[in-house]
């Protein structure tokens, strides 16, 4: 154990021995195991310093000097430091880095701009999208009219002509592009062109794919959507918490929909967590980053499609994989069960007109932000795949053994690759 994990953990160790303990299970979890989840990462030492600071001591409500609590010296300057590299990082003129998190932040956009019962289009879920992009569960399918486009059957992918369609029919108040099981290139400017002709707003919901954007991996939805918004802790590797960014034009409209619309104080330790991960996302090394998680996820799908994994799309441009896994003969859930036992930790995801239902669908999602973190480059992906096919065969054929066997060479295989914030 090194010195400057046990400084961190000495007193909840003492404080709190049950709690440390699953932290210290939950770290050797994230550094045995191969960790695939697409919406995942690692974030620096210096990132869960800051969120692990005494910036949570502090209530914040209102915006920098205009505060609703006195005491606000030093946070004032936090969060204008946040504001200040999401603007130069993304090039937006208008940034609010106060939402909890990515539903909160979506729900904000809906508010500076939505009445209940107006029309929203956005991506359906079991097409790639996400809840709160006007799903029938969530409150944005609710409380509004909610009409989702597709993907095309035939290519896994978006047809704008089929959006620009649906569009001039349903006349949109609000548009939505992105989500969170897309793996092709998002055309901003495209979705830009008809929410424009329609009249409507346009949100780029960028969660999955900001760290690419903020790298040059991924064009950029800025100077196209009128709205972006994301969440901190996926590829653009901070902590748990989300952002909106806009043209000044909007700017006053998303500020009062954060607060007092819908939230109360700011979380100060993650705003101060987020500034971190802004400038280090600012670094020439992160666009290196960036790159390597396409390349991996690029090596990884074609390592899948030679062992007969049927990919959504045919493949990824991005850091995500949508694997159908219908051929296999193996439902998804099972599948990721058996991965998870065998040190492979990924989730299951329904794919473009499932046949099955969502809790137990036909696909698995994999995602390469978290590897690509821990310095795994293409021929590792190889490996992975190698393993995933062994896998899925020894789940069909329940040798529960095999797992173990591959569980112990992925613990084996990990060490080389250490993760921070961990002891070895
Ligand atoms: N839960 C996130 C994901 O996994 O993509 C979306 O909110």
């Amino acid at each position: 154990m090194t010195d400057a994990y046990e400084a961190l953990t000495a007193d909840l160790a003492a404080a709190d021995p049950e709690i440390e303990r699953l932290i210290e299970e939950e770290g050797r979890r994230e550094s045995e195991k191969i960790r695939l989840i697409a919406s995942e990462n690692y974030v620096s030492e210096a990132v869960m310093e800051a969120t692990g600071s005494i910036l949570t001591n502090k209530y914040s409500e209102g915006y920098a000097g205009r505060r609703y609590y006195e005491g606000q010296q030093y946070i004032d300057q936090v969060e204008e430091l946040a504001i200040a590299r999401a603007k130069e990082l993304f090039g937006a003129d208008h940034a609010n880095v106060q939402p909890y998190s990515g539903s909160p932040a979506n729900l904000a956009v809906y508010m500076a701009f939505l009445k209940p019962g107006d029309t929203v289009m956005g991506m359906a879920l079991d097409m790639g999208g996400h809840l709160t992009h006007g799903h029938t569960v969530s409150a944005t399918g609710k409380w509004f009219n909610s009409v989702p486009y597709r993907v095309r059957k035939d290519t896994g992918r978006v047809d704008l002509d089929e959006v620009a369609e649906l569009a001039r029919a349903e006349r949109p108040k609000m548009m939505i592009c992105g989500g969170t099981a897309i793996p092709r290139t998002i055309d901003f400017e495209g979705f830009a062109a008809i929410a424009r002709e329609v009249d409507a707003v346009l949100l780029a919901d960028i969660a999955h794919i900001a760290g690419l954007v903020a790298g040059g991996a991924h064009p950029t939805p800025v100077g196209h959507a009128d709205v972006v918004s994301t969440t901190t802790h996926k590829t653009l590797r901070g902590p748990r918490g989300a952002m909106v960014m806009c043209d000044a034009a909007h700017a006053k409209a998303i500020d009062k929909a954060v607060f007092p619309g819908l939230q109360g104080g700011p979380h100060n330790h993650t705003t101060a967590a987020i500034a971190v991960a802004l400038r280090e996302a600012a670094q020439e090394s992160f666009s290196g980053y960036a790159a390597q998680i396409v390349k991996n996820a690029k090596a990884l799908a074609e390592a899948l499609s030679e062992r007969g994994f049927d990919l959504v799309s045919g493949g990824t441009d991005n850091h995500l994989i949508l694997a159908d896994l219908t051929r296999k003969e193996i439902g998804g859930k099972p599948a990721a069960k058996a991965l998870d036992a065998a040190g492979i930790e990924l989730n299951f995801n329904a794919v473009p007109y499932d046949t099955r239902k969502p809790f137990d669908p036909s696909g698995l999602r994999i995602g390469t932000a978290a590897v690509t973190t821990r310095g795994m480059t293409e021929p590792d992906m190889d490996r992975i795949a190698a393993w995933i096919d062994r896998v899925i065969a020894a789940a069909k054929a329940e040798k529960e053994s095999e797992l173990d066997t591959i569980a112990a060479e992925i613990r084996e295989f990990c060490k080389s690759y250490p993760i921070p914030g961990w002891h070895a």
